[in-house]
């Protein structure tokens, strides 16, 4: 048996869509940047002008020649999305979900403050917006192997202060990747969240005492130091490849061991 098979581009001919690139600090970079050195092809969306302006030369930088713009919150946009996947590539073996978003006003005080417009604009955006994107690539993906992978946070299923309505939408999030999992696996379309420890990212920017909470983990993890963007970036490599063949449905937690810590 050939356990160990020797490839340089073991994602060779492989392509990839990756949703939530806003700078070269972005976990969604990472993960881009890991399956590029693996050998797949890679295709980007952006919202926005400001953040085309960052998106862009990244993509171009790893040869990409679909960037295109998507509004997460907009089916019609989506759609534009994947009939210039299908007329590209005619086909996707993977999709990075790596997209959220709160009122800044949601993300600090009482949970309970939470109005209902704050509610469904984060549900949607940081949840549904899987579900649509799923929907939209599973006829892509059919007969491929592919994978589905998203982003989320310990703030999911232990009370994170501040992260309030996004710990709800996580929760949303994690639930809806093993409802995926379990209409897509018949189709061999393996859905598996990461769950990152904190990162110094731009969604962490501005985010109140966020390097005192950097600084405090990485005193208290089992590991003694904060995760990297890389370290992300690697596992979901590996969940695109061969070791992930039968992992679905899972949320993988990559944080120094925190998720397991009393208190
Ligand atoms: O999921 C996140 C943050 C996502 C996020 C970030 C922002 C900042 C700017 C969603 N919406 C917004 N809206 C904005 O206006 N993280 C895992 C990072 C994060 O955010 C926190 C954290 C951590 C960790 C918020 C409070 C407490 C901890």
């Amino acid at each position: 048996m050939d356990h160990f098979p020797l490839s340089l581009k073991p994602l060779a001919g492989k392509k990839a869509l990756i949703v939530g690139v806003a700078n070269d600090r972005s976990l969604a970079w990472a993960i881009a940047e890991h399956l590029h050195a693996a050998g797949c092809e890679l295709a980007f969306t952006y919202m926005g002008d400001t953040l085309e302006r960052r998106v862009r030369p990244l993509a171009e930088s790893v040869s990409s020649k679909l960037i295109l713009p998507m509004n997460a919150q907009s089916d019609a946009e989506m759609d534009s999305v994947f009939a210039r996947v299908k007329s590209e590539w005619n086909g996707l073996d993977f999709l990075i979900h790596s997209i959220a978003f709160a009122n800044r006003e949601d993300l600090e005080g009482r949970f309970i403050d939470t109005n209902r417009e704050g509610f469904l604009l984060s549900m949607d955006v940081s949840a549904y917006s899987l579900v649509a994107l799923s929907k939209r690539a599973e006829p892509l993906m059919e007969g491929r192997e592919a994978a589905i992978i998203t982003l989320s946070y310990i703030g999911a299923t232990r009370v994170v202060q501040n992260y309030n309505v996004m710990g709800v939408a996580k929760a949303t999030l994690e639930a809806t990747v093993r409802y995926l999992a379990n209409d897509l696996g018949p189709k061999k379309i393996r859905v598996n969240a990461i769950s990152a420890g904190p990162v110094k990212t731009l969604a962490a920017a501005g985010i109140r005492n966020f390097r005192d909470m950097l600084s405090k983990s990485e005193e208290k993890v089992p590991l003694r130091e904060n995760i990297e963007q890389s370290d992300v970036g690697a596992l979901a490599a590996f969940l695109c490849g061969p070791g992930g063949k039968h992992i679905t449905g899972t949320t993988m937690m990559v944080d120094s061991g925190a998720h397991m810590m009393g208190i």
